[in-house]
């Protein structure tokens, strides 16, 4: 299914259906498996840096599962690109091109980071409702940028699926930069919204003014995805740079 602009544009988010070919699907597995496994025997400074271990993170996001039962499973693998190149891969892909293009209104465009973001079965941990404009990692200075998912495993209801508020992304660039200096929380139930259930290779469009978060994954599957933030050129950034931070998407 290609990608529908209008349908972004009124709820704050978009799913392209089988948007990674089986080849590269199948080859993003191997590559997020070396680059996990290179980040691990990196320097402790360094992996403080771009890994958020499941162990060192609050309990409860994962439904009270102690840290002590999930080893070291890694949750979140930040500067994907230095860990794992080919990732770069991504910003050829022609349907996350194309439909970064439209959501964005824009042919020149940049990657600003790169991450792989694991919920793992039985206890990959939820994540509270949340907007992506203003972030405190890499944030555009306005709001022309998204985030792309890009859906190793899929995404169902039960196994961790991002969820949405539709429509919440229509407030402007001020009001979401002062909702955020009052420290404004978005108190909503683990499954409220719509979850934005979908295959192995399939993308999910996030608009940065959406408010979205997620249940924990309480299936027996994994749920990987790797997300890519890209943004217009020559747009301030605000934020510690990833090795990927700058590289051009294009076709
Ligand atoms: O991995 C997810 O479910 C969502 C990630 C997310 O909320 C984000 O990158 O803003």
């Amino acid at each position: 299914m290609p990608f529908d602009l209008q349908r972004y544009e009124s709820c704050g988010y978009g799913v392209v259906r089988d948007a990674v070919p089986a080849d590269l699907l199948a080859a993003m597995g191997e590559w997020l498996a070396s680059a996990e496994k290179a980040a691990r025997q990196c320097s402790a400074a360094e992996q403080a840096r771009d890994l958020a271990y499941e162990k060192d993170l609050p309990d409860a996001g994962r439904k009270g599962v102690s840290a002590t039962e999930v080893g070291d499973a890694i949750f979140i693998l930040g500067d994907l690109c230095r860990y794992a190149p080919q990732f770069s891969a991504l910003l050829r892909l022609p349907a996350l091109v194309h439909a970064c293009t439209l959501a964005l209104r824009s042919t020149e465009l940049i990657a600003h980071f790169m991450n792989a973001t694991t919920k793992h079965p039985r206890f990959g941990r939820a994540i509270g409702w949340h907007r992506d404009f203003p972030n405190g990692y890499l944030s555009g200075t306005d709001s022309r940028f998204l985030r792309v998912m890009v859906c190793l495993d899929g995404m169902a209801e039960h196994g961790g699926a991002t969820r949405f508020l539709p429509g919440s992304h229509r407030v402007d660039d001020g009001y979401a930069i002062a909702e955020k200096r009052g420290g404004a929380k978005h108190p909503y139930a683990a499954h409220h919204g719509v979850a934005a259930e979908c295959g192995p290779g399939d993308l999910v469009l996030i608009h940065p003014k959406v408010i979205h978060g997620g249940p924990a994954n309480t299936c027996d599957v994994t749920r990987r995805n790797v997300i890519v933030q890209a943004g217009v050129a020559g747009m301030e950034l605000v934020g510690e740079q990833e090795a990927v931070t700058g590289w051009r998407l294009t076709l």
